[in-house]
């Protein structure tokens, strides 16, 4: 992975050119004011982080790099992780090394496994990927490291072995977890010859079919990272922050995914659509659809997969999974109902209540679960877990590249009601 390493170190040197040149221009220019809202509004909307890996626009989406959500989705997951740490992509002989370096890292230990089947056996999958990395912590070579005295300059380069041992092992204990929690329990052997989203495809044992290789490299791709300020993101950059290493920060990251409000989303988006089919069969008629979605938003509930706290647009993700859709699996019910959603709820929902909410258009999480249920994969719970596994490729860049930069430790100042009041009463 020297190539990698060598990427990285680059792009540090570039990111930290472009802070010296945005410091001397003004290092206590505002940029941004906080309400009293945003304090006790969970910081909505409030510039307070710099985070190089991505970025969501309103209007265009998900960028990684400087590349847009159509110019990176055909590519491989590594290639991704290669554009996430170092801002380029990989050529042709970075992404082979950066591949056979994965290839020796990816043995699951032991223990781990015995960790993992000594649960109860209805445990959350979410909490068997956090357990089974956070099980691994005594293997951090940054830790090691650290112990034995480490320059600050050089923290990114033991957190960046850890991210390599973490992400090798990725798609053998994710597909472990699946065949533990959901199948026989027998785990099926990784196999040197494919790639790291095509072994996970191939050690879940769902399918065979090319097909779910390719939905496997996708949804991989299209979780990879969404800013820092979301809830994973900035709890694995505020943990690894205070230095515990990338095993803690990782698996901190994964239990805030594991919320309903954040990576559950999406299994209810494929609850809603089999209710829909369970009620109105394989094709209902666009005016029945109509019907029950207002009596769904008239009862108070929202519409799983639409709206957006950042994107004003269609989310290019799902348009990348309708894509998919269109070309692997037309007529699967599940998909043709998640079309027929698409083109019936945004217009009900830029009506609704005066136009209160504020994107009417499909998140990712309208399609991803289809296209899932699809190839066999009907384990709703395990969804998150996939969305774990790309979303650690985010985490570990982000952090990487915060420790190459310098970054400290996160430490955001909090306050009483009291000192709230005082400070109106002193304007
Ligand atoms: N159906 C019904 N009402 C909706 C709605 C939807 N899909 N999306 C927003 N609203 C309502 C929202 O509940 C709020 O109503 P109140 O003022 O009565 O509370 C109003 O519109 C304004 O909200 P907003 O400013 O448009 O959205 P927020 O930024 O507050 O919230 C979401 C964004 C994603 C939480 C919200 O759109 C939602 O609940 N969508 C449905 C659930 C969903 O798809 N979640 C997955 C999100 C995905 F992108 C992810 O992070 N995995």
């Amino acid at each position: 992975m020297d190539n990698l390493r060598e990427g990285i170190q680059n792009h540090i040197i570039e990111l930290q050119l472009e802070i010296d040149n945005i410091f001397a221009r003004g290092r206590n220019s505002v940029v941004s004011e906080v309400t009293v809202g945003q304090i006790y509004g969970g910081m909505r909307g409030l510039v307070a982080l710099a985070c190089n890996t991505s970025y969501v626009d309103p209007y265009s989406g998900l960028y990684i790099g400087k590349y847009t959500t159509n110019e990176f989705s055909d590519k491989l997951p590594e290639e991704i992780f290669f554009l996430l740490s170092t801002g380029k992509f990989p050529d042709k002989e970075s992404l082979a090394d950066f591949q056979n370096d994965l290839n020796k890292r990816a043995k699951v230990p032991q223990y781990t496994w015995d960790v993992l089947r000594s649960l109860p056996k209805d445990t959350h999958p979410m909490t068997m990927l956090s357990l089974g990395i956070l099980s691994m912590e005594n293997e951090s070579v940054f830790k090691k490291e650290y112990r034995k005295g480490l320059q600050k300059a050089d923290y990114w380069k033991y957190t960046l072995e850890d991210a390599m041992n973490i992400l090798a092992k990725l798609p053998e204990l994710a597909a472990g977890i699946y065949r533990i929690r959901f199948g026989d329990g027998n785990l099926i052997s990784y196999d040197s010859n494919l790639n790291w989203s095509g072994n996970l495809a191939h050690m879940l044992g769902v399918n065979n079919d090319e097909g779910f290789a390719d939905l496997m490299r996708l949804y991989l791709v299209l979780h990879c990272d969404h800013e820092g300020g979301n809830v994973s993101a900035f709890t694995s950059r505020v943990v690894n922050s205070a230095l515990s290493d990338l095993y803690y920060a990782v698996s901190a990251g994964l239990n805030g995914l594991a919320g309903p409000l954040h990576g559950l989303a999406n299994q209810e988006c494929l609850r809603f659509i089999l209710k829909i089919h369970d009620k109105f069969g394989d094709d209902p008629d666009e005016e029945v659809l109509r019907a029950y979605i207002l009596d769904v938003l008239n009862s108070g509930k929202v519409i799983p997969g639409y709206g957006h706290a950042v994107l004003r647009v269609t989310d290019p993700r799902f348009t990348a999974f309708m894509k998919f859709g269109e070309a692997n699996c037309a007529n699967n019910h599940c998909f043709k109902i998640a079309k027929k959603l698409f083109s019936v709820v945004p217009d009900i929902l830029m009506h609704y209540k005066e136009g209160k909410v504020a994107n009417p258009w499909p998140n990712v999480d309208a399609m991803s679960g289809s296209l899932l249920h699809n190839y066999g994969l009907n384990e709703f719970d395990f969804y998150t877990v996939l969305f774990g596994v790309s979303r650690v490729m985010g985490f570990c860049a982000q952090n990487i590249l915060a420790l190459g930069l310098g970054q400290p430790i996160i430490r955001p100042k909090s306050v009483t009601n009291k000192w709230v009041i005082d400070k109106f009463d002193e304007n």
